[in-house]
């Protein structure tokens, strides 16, 4: 029985490619610097694996930025616009190119856009989409996979296994730039260059090689189906002296299992983790010449592994296929856990007994190792050991609190349902708010600049007090209060400085989570997150965040919004439990946010915002598992902002723009107001709103701000006009389209201001 690992994170246990990265992009590093780094971590990740004992230790799964793009570098997928960042400055390398189409390149006048990023799959990591034009050519371009081979064969003592995307899988992950193709025909096009980079691995000595292929896990078309099978029979073919493994995850192989064990390849891998079920399927159709690779280790979650549930599949997998078949294996790359839990020393924010049910990535690379000596040589010792951590777990009085069991079970209907209708509502709140028509808002936080993290930074690190870390927090309040009211805002926020990420703000003030020091995961690019541990039952111990909210609101005649973060949001980013379905948790995280509102509505504050960005990015990957997933998420955001009066005006966010397909559990959620990221096609989703009559209010984004770009009171007014064409005026509000905390103040301040000036001019036209 073979071991190996599908990937390994790239960061970083201290993070050092993201701090080499930016000090690279802001002039501070050399690029021989900058890759010194790069080396030295893929090397050191190469040693622990070999130092864990695994079989297969897999290489060209390090990327300074990420794999997708990496791939469209190999293939030489280049978008044209890219083209003069070469030639603009003779001094730039392809290094340079590839950050220009990760970030986008302004200087000397070019200024080109970076490519669209999109989440990869259902994580929280984004990834690079590929742009396609109709007569698109692939070449091979980049060598980088040559070098990681050959940096990886000369720092290990057995051959590595280099990792690709698959060309099925990076096809599909891209978009058609242009009408009158689909790019799944350009697989002729791009298959030669696959070839020629695995013909040239093969050459170098490879022996085997992994194809990601994520999507032959996925809802597929007769077409794409066919275009596995052309394309396997295609490298196959070319490259006989390879062992291809071609790997999915993240769903279960479900109506493929028989295309995928039919392709020409040595190995398939399947997710055990997600989909334990499917081993039973996939077994009797195994042909002869195929191994099966089973993920048994979970490389999305950070606990430890059930040894006892692994080793019955294990075993089943054996007596089907005898051990020279059978490879064992994380479910899917480690990129999607934290580094080392070993790393974690401070007991006040994870504790020895906590610790005790983790594994992060370097520990998941042991459990393998573990899975295997248990399998071959039966060492009960290590068995044992397992059990007990998992007993520990499963028995602990820190998970499980009876009243919030209780309390969850006893949820009803009345408790997921505001008290009166929207029509209802709305009257009474404008009764009671008086806002202008066209009321203007932000989405919560301003920039965190520089000063504010400085002050988190000195507060952790014990360098100020409480009082004076409070103190600035406080002063920063009042200045943005008062900036609010004199650029002339109708509904102002608190501001959000005293919070780092949302999710693991509310982690911090609930029972429940546990916290790492450094398990970072990235995010995209050299930016990363730090999920809470969701570990037990969900209580809110105290109130959270209305001392913010009602500090602000003394501090002004207007309104100001409370600010929370929905319950699919908070699950959907934080590692959760795997020992109660993610309905249950969803549920228990609802009950405590829906104190909170209660809370800040008993405070005094009239207007609170439930964010739910994440909502979209928590579907299933198969459409057949949608209704289920939207049924209980929408139920928990209900839940969550159900328990106001009439009067009390609910908001909610979200923050990409592909709504059309879940409209209709948008419109379930009820809020009375919806503010959202609208900037790609601000008319397509107006239309879609209009169309499917969507009757609460709606606050579409009438400025980006990814982007510094500052927008003009005009093109607003255009938008506002365009919008109140669709929907009736008194349903629309007047916002950017996400928070402002990643932008600078003075574009922040020009871009309000415009937008202010644009409601006023759309208001008069009213009047
Ligand atoms: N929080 C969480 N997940 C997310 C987002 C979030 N997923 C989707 C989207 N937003 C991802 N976007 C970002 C944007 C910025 C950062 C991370 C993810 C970021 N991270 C800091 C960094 O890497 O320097 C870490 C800052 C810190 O917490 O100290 O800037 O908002 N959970
Ligand atoms: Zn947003």
């Amino acid at each position: 029985m073979l071991t190996h690992n599908l990937g390994y994170p790239r960061i970083g246990s201290q993070r050092e490619l993201k701090k080499a990265s930016e000090k690279y992009w802001s002039g501070q590093l050399t690029l021989a610097e900058l890759q010194a780094t790069a080396r030295r971590i893929a090397q050191h990740n190469w040693q622990l694996q070999q130092e864990a004992g695994l079989d297969l230790i897999p290489c060209n799964d390090f990327s300074y930025y990420d794999q997708v793009l990496d791939t469209s570098l190999m293939v030489g997928a280049i978008p044209r616009r890219y083209t003069p960042v070469l030639s603009e400055n003779p001094q730039n390398t392809a290094l340079d190119l590839y950050f220009a189409m990760a970030r986008g390149y302004q200087r000397n006048g070019l200024d080109v856009t970076a490519m669209e990023m999109t989440k990869w799959f259902d994580t929280n990591y984004h990834y690079l989409v590929p742009e396609f034009t109709a007569d698109q050519e692939f070449r091979l371009f980049s060598e980088h996979i040559f070098e990681q081979f050959i940096h990886a064969r000369n720092t290990l003592n057995t051959t590595p296994k280099p990792v690709l995307l698959g060309p099925v899988s990076y096809l599909l992950l891209g978009k058609e730039k242009g009408e009158g193709f689909h790019r799944i025909e350009l697989l002729k096009q791009l298959l030669p260059v696959y070839v020629e980079v695995l013909t040239r691995l093969h050459q170098y000595g490879a022996t085997w090689v992994q194809l990601d292929e994520p999507y032959l896990a996925l809802d597929l078309t007769a077409a794409e189906k066919e275009a596995y099978l052309f394309a396997y029979a295609k490298l196959a073919r070319s490259c006989p002296g390879l062992k291809l493994l071609v790997a999915t995850y993240f769903e279960g192989l479900r109506d493929n299992a028989a295309l995928a064990v039919s392709l020409p390849i040595s190995a398939l891998h399947v997710d055990l983790v997600r989909a334990p079920e499917q081993l039973a399927a996939v077994l009797p159709l195994v042909p002869q010449w195929l191994s099966l690779s089973l993920g048994v280790v979970d490389g999305r979650n950070i606990w430890k592994n059930d040894y006892q549930a692994s080793l019955v599949l294990i075993e089943k997998a054996v007596a089907a296929l005898g051990t020279e078949r059978v490879l064992l294996a994380p479910s899917c790359s480690l990129l999607h856990s934290p580094c080392d839990l070993d790393l974690e020393t401070n007991d006040a924010t994870l504790t020895p007994e906590i610790k005790n049910w983790l594994a992060f990535a370097k520990q998941k690379l042991r459990e393998v190792g573990e899975l295997r000596q248990i399998a071959d040589h039966g060492d009960q010792n290590l068995l044992h050991q397992n059990q007990q951590a998992l007993e520990s777990r499963r028995k602990s009085d820190r998970i499980h609190r009876p009243h919030i069991k209780e309390r969850t079970a006893a949820v009803t209907e009345a408790d997921a349902r505001r008290r009166s209708s929207f029509a209802v509502r709305q009257a009474l709140q404008q009764a009671q708010l008086r806002l202008p028509l066209f009321p203007t808002t932000t989405i919560g936080s301003f920039p965190q600049t520089e000063d504010i993290r400085q002050l988190r930074a000195r507060f952790k690190k014990g360098e100020l007090t409480a009082e004076q870390y409070n103190e600035a927090l406080q002063n920063a309040t009042v200045d943005v209060i008062r900036w609010q009211e004199e650029v002339g805002l109708d509904v102002l926020v608190h501001g959000e400085f005293e919070r780092n990420d949302m999710v693991e703000y509310f982690g911090e003030l609930l029972d429940g989570f546990a916290f790492t020091k450094n398990g970072w995961v990235q995010s995209y690019g050299s930016r990363c997150v730090k999920p809470p541990i969701l570990y037990g039952d969900i209580h809110r111990p105290a109130d959270m965040t209305v001392a913010w909210s009602t500090f602000a609101q003394a501090l002004t005649r207007r309104y100001v919004k409370g600010m929370l973060t929905g319950p699919v949001t908070i699950l959907q980013w934080s590692f959760v439990r795997d020992d109660q379905p993610r309905a249950t948790t969803a549920l228990q995280i609802a009950l405590a946010i829906r104190e909170e509102v209660q809370a800040l509505e008993k405070a005094g504050i009239q207007l609170i915002q439930i964010d739910e960005p994440a909502i979209r990015e928590g579907l299933p990957l198969r459409h057949s598992d949608w209704p289920a997933y939207l049924a209980w998420a929408v139920r928990a955001f209900r839940v969550a902002a159900s328990g106001v009066r009439d009067e009390t005006q609910i908001h909610t966010h979200m923050c990409y723009s592909e709504f059309n397909e879940i409209l209709p559990a948008i419109a379930e959620l009820d809020a009375d107001v919806i503010t959202m990221e609208t900037s790609r096609s601000q008319m397509e989703l107006l239309a879609a709103f209009a169309d499917f009559q969507y009757p609460n209010q709606i606050g579409p984004g009438v400025y980006d701000i990814h982007s510094p770009r500052v927008p003009s009171t005009e093109e607003m007014v255009g938008l506002l006009e365009k919008a109140q064409a669709l929907l009736p005026a008194e349903n629309l509000w007047v916002n950017p389209d996400c928070g402002l905390k990643t932008r600078k103040w003075p574009e922040t301040e020009a871009a309000l201001r415009n937008m202010v000036q644009a409601a006023r001019q759309v208001r008069a036209g009213k009047r």
